[in-house]
């Protein structure tokens, strides 16, 4: 059996900057164990037609290293997913990462030994590997929702889902392809697949609020701009709750007389992309300023939509604005003014079963040749459920988490001892332009590791109590947040039959939290029992 100093979990955005972070500030023995054959995580399996990043390049990007930035080129505002991937081999290349991971290699067990202090790693392969340290960097959205119709095995047509895409681009021209999902990802791979389909069939259970990307290519002078702009940048972002590179507005929308409201609404849309919800201080607080952004998005999208009906199909709304993650698109709502698209509701008509040439609603019949699935993720646990993980007493985190996920801070686990969390349930996470919560985590957890050698210590456990007191904490940031009446939603686990519908990620921001981790690690990590052997 191997051993390793750390065994890391995953090599996409995460499990990369933490086998750089160990190996070269700490000298560790490490090993990435990642089941794709490449490197890229969620940007290896998302390689739908339309994928792309909805921050933008300049901060959907490591910034733990200038030289890093510095030398890569983003070519447009937001990043596409062949690009990104691209840039994640730079990275892994560049810092000669590759040589540590093992490709094609999938976790099934971990299972703790307490005598020893030592983690025993099994995977598909039926390989072994044994390790003091077990970094989780399997990311949130990993684990794809795939709903169950029933007569999957009559239908004759291709079936895909858009977070497990296969790397030969099928061959979707001149075909009736379905699609079902609307959420960020159904948003973007609509008006792609409708340029290819000779018939597009969106079924939709819930339409979203969506807003312009408003992507270009950049300039030459824009990329110059942004290296300029680094540090400023990585300061705007640190002080950011969701850690991107804007302000937030201190102005409340139902306090701003309705011109001025609307002026900077336009001004919003115009601009495009995330920073839309941050035009006003209270549109996730408080209901009525929620209605003006609601209103205003409606008031769009029924001037772009030509056919009434389709119109109000796609604002008849059951969520406030922003209670689900906001998608941003291109040409998203447009998509349905051409002749070859048609969008179902599948609330009031629901989809029965497959049958040999499509699907069977309950009113209606649909031939397809192809159906997609955009139907998202078992979101933040589903990756880490799906592994049997035993800990200290021979505790299962399956059974433990039957509730919903118990977390130190989303990093740590009662009865896990040496098992660290990158963005695990608790922590900002989703809420966040997700590599900024990563270096935070990534560093946390490598500063940890080096307290414990610098201590001679060889287990770190957060205690029982200082879990029960960061979920409630969880709880109580989200209280007064639209984000608890989107019922479906997947923050909430609402997306999943039988999963707790409970909050997930932190929503306090991760600005805060980062200060509530430094606290912790100043004050000798509060609520953590270390152990030594003498
Ligand atoms: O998944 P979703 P997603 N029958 O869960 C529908 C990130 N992301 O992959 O709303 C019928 O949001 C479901 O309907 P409803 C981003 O964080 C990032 O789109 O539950 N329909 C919904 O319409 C995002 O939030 C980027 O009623 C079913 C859709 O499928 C997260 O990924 C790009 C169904 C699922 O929407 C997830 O987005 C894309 C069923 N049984 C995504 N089950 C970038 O930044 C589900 N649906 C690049």
């Amino acid at each position: 059996m191997n051993h390793y100093d750390a065994i890391i979990i995953g090599a996409g955005f995460s499990g990369l900057y933490q086998l750089h972070f160990l190996r070269e500030n700490l000298g560790l023995n490490v090993k990435i164990l990642e089941t794709a054959d490449n490197v890229g995580g969620t940007w290896f399996w998302n390689r739908y037609p339309g994928s792309r990043c909805d921050t933008e390049s300049k901060a959907y990007t490591y910034y733990f290293s200038k030289e890093l930035y510095e030398d890569w080129n983003w070519s447009e505002r937001y990043p596409t997913q062949p690009e990104i991937e691209k840039y994640l081999n730079y990275v892994c290349d560049k810092l000669d990462l590759r040589k540590d991971i093992e490709f094609q290699t999938k976790v099934t067990d971990l299972i703790y030994d307490n005598e020893r202090k030592t983690w025993t790693t099994l995977t598909n392969n039926k390989e072994k590997f044994s390790s003091k340290f077990i970094i989780s960097a399997v990311g949130c959205l990993s684990y794809a929702n795939m709903p169950v119709i029933p007569n999957k095995n009559k239908f004759q047509g291709e079936i895909y889902h858009t977070g497990d895409w296969p790397k030969i681009e099928p061959e979707l021209a001149n075909k009736n392809i379905g699609i079902i999902g609307t959420g960020s990802t159904g948003i973007q791979v609509i008006p792609e697949v409708a340029k290819l389909a000779k018939k597009l069939t969106v079924f939709q259970r819930t339409p979203n609020y969506s807003v312009p990307a408003n992507n270009y290519k950049l300039t030459q002078n824009q990329k110059n701009q942004a290296n300029i702009d680094f540090h400023k940048s990585k300061e705007l972002m640190f002080q950011h709750r969701g850690g991107h590179p804007w302000t937030h507005s201190h102005i409340s929308a139902k306090a701003t007389e309705v011109t001025k409201r609307n002026a900077l609404y336009e001004k919003a849309w115009a601009n495009g992309g995330l920073s839309f919800r941050d035009t006003f201080s209270d549109l996730s607080i408080d209901a009525d300023s929620n209605l003006t952004a609601s209103q205003f998005i409606i008031n769009k999208i029924k001037k772009i939509i030509k056919n009434p009906d389709t119109a109000a199909m796609l604002t008849d709304f059951d969520h406030p604005f922003g209670s689900k993650r906001p998608p941003i698109d291109t040409n998203y709502y447009e998509t349905f003014n051409r002749k070859n698209v048609d969008l179902i509701n599948i609330r009031k008509d629901p989809i029965k079963s497959f049958k040999t040439n499509g699907i069977t609603t309950e009113k209606n019949d649909y031939e397809l040749e192809v159906l997609i699935f955009a139907t998202g993720f078992d979101a933040l646990t589903g990756t880490l459920l799906n592994m049997n993980i035993i800990g200290d007493n021979n505790i299962s985190l399956k059974n433990i988490w039957q509730t919903g996920p118990k977390t130190n801070l989303g990093l740590l686990v009662p009865n896990f001892p040496n098992l660290f969390l990158i963005t695990g349930p608790g922590s900002p996470a989703v809420l966040t332009n997700m590599p900024r919560a990563i270096e935070q985590h990534v560093e946390w957890i490598g500063n940890c590791i080096k307290y414990m050698l610098k201590n001679d210590y060889d287990s770190i456990q957060t205690t029982v109590e200082a879990a029960d007191d960061w979920t409630e904490n969880v709880q109580e940031a989200v209280k007064d947040n639209f984000f608890l009446s989107a019922k479906h939603s997947w923050y909430l686990g609402g997306n999943i039959p039988g999963k707790p519908k409970i909050f997930i990620p932190y929503a306090g921001g991760l600005n805060k939290y980062r200060e509530i981790c430094d606290l912790v690690a100043q004050n000798d990590y509060r609520g953590c029992i270390f152990t030594k052997t003498t």
